[in-house]
């Protein structure tokens, strides 16, 4: 695959790439003569026509003008690290962006680097996965191209029992991604399904490497669909699914999504490093569907039913029963009665 696109290790463009398209946006919509780039890059003219030829196969669309130049019409919506950085600032997450045509699992990726001793807010994205992993060992539908599939390391200095906090930073997050980029309104429904009317539009698997006291990294898995299209949902899966574009009847930029997806994590783990966990747990409040309503709670065999009530410092749901007892609920599947 890498091939195919002349992709570097990390899944960028060849720095010569690179090189024209900063000179093509440096000049915005007006024509760049071959003179100027082949100047600017040391290289011939004829190597320049030859990255040209080699970007439009990615998908850019550069017109040629007779004796004068080339210009840049527009850029694919395809997931490369310099298309996602563009306008971007990251204090943390997104300095190192790691992004592959396709891999097994990026938090698989992910969770290797970070042994490896990659940096916190290092992001490894992928445009389709062979073996997308959801929870407890489910599969994750990763189709290529049309989705986002992302994978995030931090190393928060927390203790590993507060660890569900990022998981709910991870459910704001993308939920405020989805309010910025589209018209629609999500809802995080616990733990961590975030919901459009009845399906469910992205899921977060959070995986840790800790020792008792301290974390040593966490990889926050997000999985967001995004122009996924009926089809591609395969019959049997657990509850009813939909993406960005069965909502809103419209295709959304999968560029736009993840400079708004890393945005928000950006900003939400920085005011978690200066703030701590409340400001997060009342974001969550906010956009979750599930306070103060009745639920039914089911776990394996067991069920509990009664008020849910919020959430604590540990990520578990606080559910009053009719007797007035507050109860910890710390896996299970709700149910809105
Ligand atoms: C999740 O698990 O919701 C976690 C999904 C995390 C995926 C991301 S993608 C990037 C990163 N790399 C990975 O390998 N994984 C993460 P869970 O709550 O267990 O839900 C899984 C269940 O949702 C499956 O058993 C299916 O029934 C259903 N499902 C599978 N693919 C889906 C999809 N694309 N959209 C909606 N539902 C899906």
């Amino acid at each position: 695959m890498k091939d195919l696109f002349t992709l570097n290790e990390e899944g960028g463009l060849r720095t010569l790439d690179q090189q024209i398209l900063r000179l093509f946006r440096e000049k915005r919509a007006e024509i760049v003569s071959g003179e100027e780039l082949s100047g600017v890059m040391q290289v011939s003219r004829t190597a320049v026509w030859k990255h040209i030829k080699s970007l439009r196969k990615l998908g850019y669309r550069i017109e040629a003008i007779p004796s004068r130049g080339y210009r840049l019409v527009a850029a694919p919506d395809l997931l490369l690290p310099e298309e996602i950085a563009v306008g971007r600032q990251s204090l943390r997450i997104g300095r190192r962006l790691i992004c592959f045509r396709e891999t097994g699992s990026t938090n698989e990726v992910a969770f290797k680097l970070a042994e490896e001793g990659a940096e916190e807010g290092t992001v490894v994205i992928a445009e389709g996965q062979r073996r997308g992993k959801g929870r407890l060992g489910r599969k994750w539908e990763s189709p290529a191209g049309v989705n986002l599939y992302c994978s995030v390391i931090l190393r928060p200095p927390i203790l590993p029992t507060r660890a569900a906090q990022l998981t709910f930073l991870s459910a704001v997050a993308v939920a405020r991604a989805i309010a910025t980029t589209t018209a629609l309104r999500p809802f995080i429904k616990w733990p961590n399904d975030l919901m459009i009317n009845d399906g469910k539009v992205a899921g977060l698997l959070n995986e840790m490497s800790a020792e008792t006291e301290k974390i040593n990294f966490i990889v926050l898995g997000i999985g967001v669909n995004i122009n996924m299209v009926r089809e591609q949902f395969p019959d049997d899966l657990r509850h009813p699914a939909t993406s960005l574009f069965l909502e809103g009847g419209k295709a959304v930029s999968r560029l736009e999504f993840t400079r708004a997806l890393l945005g928000a994590l950006d900003d939400l783990y920085d005011t978690y490093l200066k703030n701590g966990y409340g400001p997060v747990r009342e974001e969550w409040l906010a956009r979750c569907n599930v306070l103060g309503r009745q639920v039914r709670i089911t776990f394996q065999e067991s069920e509990l039913l009664g008020t849910a009530k919020g959430i604590d410092e540990e990520g578990a749901l606080l559910v009053q029963r009719p007797d007035g007892r507050i109860e910890r609920v710390l896996a299970g599947d709700v149910t809105i009665l």
